[in-house]
């Protein structure tokens, strides 16, 4: 384990105040840094995750008395369970900031449909700022995109609404993806979509899901041909790649795609794929010893496991 974070990059690297930092560790034995010669702090790269599982538990709430004692095992399933909790339970409660996510979505439809932009960012930006991470995607974008869906098809909204509401959701989640703080030393995951598959959500979404579950993640646009992800894998060191497949359902293109890919990468890169047409192309994900993982919060316990297993070699 490598011990090399004074207590200066411990507080960048984990959004964290110095002072809150040796409040936690004297009042409750958060995490144990070491000392150098001259007694200045040192904290591992397991005290800086732990720290930043301690940051988002009390920011969910939790007090930091009651979570300081536990392990990093425990405080990833209790953040799996609080961020499950936030996700189904959030359609019906009152928002931290008292605005359910039910009237934010219904705030941004309205706004779609006057076209208002500016507005419909704004709602956005400040949704992003006041709830969880997974609230602002599960319980907000996810089924905000399907309404507007819906309603092009329905024909109560135009092509012009869909692509507004896409270019502000475009831009909000690429702003969240290159900002979320995970400490250097995490372990690396790329996003993207194969070469054929254009929608973009799906992997962004499982970029900001990793980098919550302590992965520093990449996100390389979709729509990326074997080769490049490869190169992508060898350049960054990346331990896995998370693909999200929504349509075409059945593109055999997509299919020598997935197998180049495997070829290309070689056996020890774990391969994730999510999104509504990843079931349809099974057999070849079985065959590539690609991993279906079918939503935000299976991606979290999923990465967390992965992480842990590699942690112990
Ligand atoms: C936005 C959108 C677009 C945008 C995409 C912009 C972009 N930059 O991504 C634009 C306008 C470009 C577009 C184009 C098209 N679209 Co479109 N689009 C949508 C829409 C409205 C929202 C999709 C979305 O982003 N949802 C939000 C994301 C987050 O949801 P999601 O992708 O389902 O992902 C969730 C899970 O699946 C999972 N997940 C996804 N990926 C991954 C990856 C991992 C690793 C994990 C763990 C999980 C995971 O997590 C997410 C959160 O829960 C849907 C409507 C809908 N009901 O979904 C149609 C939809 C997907 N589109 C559809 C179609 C048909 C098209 C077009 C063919 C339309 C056309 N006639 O031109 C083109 C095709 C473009 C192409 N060549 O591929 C269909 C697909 C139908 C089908 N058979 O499945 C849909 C369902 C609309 C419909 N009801 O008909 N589209």
């Amino acid at each position: 384990m490598e011990l090399r974070h004074t207590i200066k990059a411990a507080s960048i690297r984990t959004g964290l105040s110095p002072h809150l930092i040796r409040m936690w560790e004297k009042r409750y034995c958060a995490v144990t840094p070491r000392r150098t010669a001259s007694n200045r702090r040192i904290y591992s790269d397991e005290d800086l995750y732990k720290l930043i599982l301690l940051r988002r538990a009390t920011e969910a709430g939790e007090s930091i008395g009651q979570v300081a004692g536990l392990k990093v095992e425990e405080l990833e399933s209790l953040l799996q369970s609080l961020d499950f909790r936030s996700a189904t339970d959030g359609l019906d409660v009152a928002g931290t900031q008292g605005k359910s996510v039910e009237k934010i979505i219904a705030d941004c439809l309205a706004s779609i449909e006057e076209l208002d932009e500016k507005r419909l960012l704004d709602i956005l930006l400040r949704a992003a700022s006041d709830k969880s991470r997974t609230e602002l995607l599960n319980a907000i974008l996810d089924p905000l995109m399907q309404q507007v869906g819906d309603r092009w098809q329905g024909g109560s909204l135009s092509v012009a609404h869909e692509h507004m509401v896409t270019a502000v959701v475009r831009s909000l989640l690429g702003s969240l993806v290159v900002t979320e703080r995970v400490p250097q030393s995490a372990p690396i995951l790329l996003a993207t979509t194969p070469e054929g598959q254009n929608h973009e959500f799906g992997a962004m979404m499982a970029a900001i899901t990793a980098s919550a579950a302590g992965w520093r993640a990449l996100y390389l646009g979709p729509n990326l041909p074997a080769e490049d992800i490869a190169g992508a894998v060898h350049q960054s060191g990346a331990r896995a790649v998370a693909l999200s497949m929504v349509y075409p359902p059945d593109d055999a293109a997509v299919g020598v795609e997935l197998k180049k890919l495997r070829v290309l990468i070689g056996p020890d890169v774990v391969l994730i794929v999510g999104g509504r047409a990843s079931h349809r192309y099974g057999a070849i994900l079985e065959k590539i010893d690609a991993h279906i993982v079918n939503g935000l919060t299976d991606l979290m316990h999923f990465l967390g496991r992965v992480r842990n297993r590699a942690g112990r070699h």
